[in-house]
């Protein structure tokens, strides 16, 4: 059941690699949080919600790219961010697939996720899945699932930080904070959530995209990038945070809402959250 939500997410990464170089191009529209679109996105979007809403054991889709949800009988909820950093696109950097299943209709809270998954188009296709207690990642092998690592817990010793948005337009708390890690960890941004996330669970560290002065509740979406990427994060044994309560805890009003997303090691969240 959730396996095939797995398999058919990996089956799909061969396709989205092989098309990722002619779509590049903008296609004139906005997502329904004012993102531009690249016809990548659209693509991508269209493909998983054709290839998910077959699945029996799948009732809805909710995506990133698309206003509403749509829905094909009972079963689970699959929240999907097709194309995560599409920004990412035109300069050839990393880009994702994000996927968060849920035993609930959406939105809803991310205490009813039951699995979460995300792909990583890196320089070899990797997928890391959350279900069950346990955190596992794997190569994408012609779309097939090879395993990598099982198991997989936060590094006790972080390493590194990565934090979104421009300085000035941090809140002083978190300005303060940030001085707080600057001078103990190594900086790396990659720009899309899940090539920063994936190295925070490679090596450890924090990952934040703060609440900013122009945007208080951020930029990441709670529902398909704040809540499975919280959920993988808490099984590997880290923390997630808005700066006051688990990601876990957000019930999001309306399935686009926005929230300040912190993940990474217990030590350091908990440090934030104290400030
Ligand atoms: P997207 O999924 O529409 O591409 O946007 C989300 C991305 C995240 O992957 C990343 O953490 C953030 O936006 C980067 O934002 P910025 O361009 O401000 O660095
Ligand atoms: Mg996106």
């Amino acid at each position: 059941m959730i396996e095939d939500i797995f398999n058919i997410i990996a089956k799909s990464a061969p396709s989205i690699r092989h098309e990722l170089s002619t779509r590049r191009g903008s296609s004139n529209t906005q997502n329904p949080t004012g993102d531009s679109q690249l016809a990548a996105d659209i693509w991508a979007d269209n493909l998983f919600a054709e290839k998910i809403l077959e699945l029996d054991s799948v009732g809805l889709y909710a995506s990133e790219e698309r206003e509403n949800v749509l829905t094909s009988g009972d079963g689970f909820s699959v929240a999907i961010d097709p194309l995560d950093g599409s920004s990412n696109l035109l300069s050839n950097n990393m880009i994702g697939t994000i996927v968060g299943v849920y035993d609930s209709i959406l939105p809803t809270s991310g205490r009813n996720l039951i699995a979460a998954a995300y792909v990583l188009y890196g320089p070899i296709t990797t997928m890391v899945t959350a279900y069950s207690g346990s955190v596992n990642e794997y190569v994408v092998d012609q779309g097939n699932l090879r395993p990598l690592r099982k198991g997989i817990t936060l590094p006790k010793k972080p390493q590194l930080y990565g934090f979104g948005g421009t300085e000035n337009d941090w809140t002083p708390k978190f300005k303060k904070y940030a001085e707080s890690i600057r001078n103990e960890f190594k900086p790396r941004y990659g720009g899309s959530l899940i090539s920063d996330v994936n190295q925070i669970l490679t090596y450890g560290g924090i990952f934040a995209y703060p609440a900013l002065i122009s945007s208080p509740t951020g930029k990441l979406r709670t529902l398909f990038e704040a809540h499975p990427v919280a959920y993988i994060i808490e099984t590997a044994g880290g923390l997630s945070s808005n700066g006051d309560v688990s990601l876990l805890d957000l019930s999001p009003e309306n399935l686009h809402d926005r929230t300040p997303l912190y993940v990474g090691n217990k030590t350091l969240i908990e440090e934030l959250s104290n400030l």
